[in-house]
């Protein structure tokens, strides 16, 4: 499948652009955090860049330094806050359609606060 162009309608750029509300966690100059809405853990934090990257790859391959530095930050930064260092957490980037990505907008998981299900690899 080729690869789609980045999509200005998902419903993360919609939150970004502020028409739809969220639950914010964090935001800085590069960064938006929010809660997600179908938590599957009582930690559940989505972790979004403000640039429009469609996923994982768009991002590393297509974003500036200072980007990269801030969202990788921030994702530090917010598991922090959120208490879930200590004990262990799981960061997942679903990437594209085998990696069953949904939402066309790169977003980063943060999940913890309990001991999480096993799971591939
Ligand atoms: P995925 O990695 O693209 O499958 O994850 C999309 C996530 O976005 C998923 O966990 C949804 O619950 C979440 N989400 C949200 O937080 N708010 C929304 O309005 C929609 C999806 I649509």
């Amino acid at each position: 499948m080729a690869v789609q162009p980045y999509d200005p309608e998902n419903i993360f750029a919609k939150i970004l652009r502020g028409e739809i509300p969220c639950t914010k966690v964090y935001e800085d100059d590069h960064v938006l955090a929010f809660n997600d809405i179908a938590p599957q853990a009582p930690t559940h934090v989505l972790v979004i860049p403000k640039g429009s990257y469609t996923s994982y790859d768009d991002f590393a391959l297509n974003a500036s330094d200072a980007e990269i530095v801030a969202y990788t930050r921030a994702i530090g930064k917010i598991s922090k806050e959120a208490g879930v260092v200590e004990d262990g957490y799981r960061l997942i980037a679903n990437t594209r359609e085998h990696g069953r990505q949904d939402v066309p907008h790169l977003h980063v998981h943060i999940l913890g606060g309990e001991k999480l299900p096993r799971m591939l690899p």
